[in-house]
């Protein structure tokens, strides 16, 4: 997908804030620190356009960036997170659950895992929420530049274990450093917003 405009569109904390547009929408979650801000701009061949720290709990806020005028992406915040103050903690499910929840135009959630790590209690209770409410989602596996060629399948085999996948649940192995997985998950966002 050839990206020729992306534009960050407003923050939001409730449905009364979201953007009015109702283009096909993409939402990314995951822990805090996955690396999902990171991901959105290896997409769209940006370096900040969507804030990244090095310290867990940057994105707080849920975020809409406009691609192409055709397509909207939405950085999520992160879950799982011990040192946020309890009053964003408290604020996070709500926030989080109604977007994925209420917003109409939503025709993906990229759900990011860390390549190196088990699945959380919070990763394993977002993926039995997504699949009683029926939202159609896949897994991201990231970072898969920190661990060796032959650590990847192990890896991603021990995971899929944990997650107990559906069928239609694709999964992709990314990275944001290399650029690996892009055209994939690119095909994958394409597709969804033709259902
Ligand atoms: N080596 C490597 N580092 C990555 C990759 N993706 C993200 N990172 C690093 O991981 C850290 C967290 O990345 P973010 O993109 O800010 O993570 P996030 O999931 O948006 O975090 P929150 O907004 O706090 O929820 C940063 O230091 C990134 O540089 C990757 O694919 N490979
Ligand atoms: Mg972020």
């Amino acid at each position: 997908m050839k990206v020729t405009s992306a534009e960050f569109l407003k923050s939001a904390a409730e449905p009364s804030q979201y953007p009015e547009e109702s283009i096909p929408e993409i939402a990314f979650a995951g822990r805090s620190n996955v690396g999902k801000s990171s991901l959105i701009n290896t997409l769209l061949n940006r370096k900040r356009l969507a804030r990244t720290s090095t310290v867990p709990g940057k994105t707080r806020l849920i975020n809409f960036f406009k691609i192409n005028d055709r397509l909207c992406f939405v950085d999520l915040p992160g879950y799982g997170y011990a040192k946020v103050p309890l009053s964003v903690k408290k604020t996070w499910g709500p926030m989080v659950e109604r977007y994925l929840k209420e917003r109409k135009n939503l025709c993906l959630v990229i759900l990011i895992l860390d390549i190196r790590r088990e699945p959380s209690d919070d990763d394993l209770a977002l993926v039995d929420w997504l699949r009683h409410y029926d939202v159609n989602f896949i897994y991201v596996l990231t970072k898969m530049d920190k661990i060796s060629k032959n650590q990847v399948t192990v890896r991603r085999r021990t995971i899929m274990e944990h997650l107990n996948p559906a069928h239609d649940e694709g999964v992709i192995m990314f990275s944001s450093k290399t650029g690996y997985g892009k055209d994939d998950l690119w095909e994958k966002i394409m597709k969804a917003t033709k259902r």
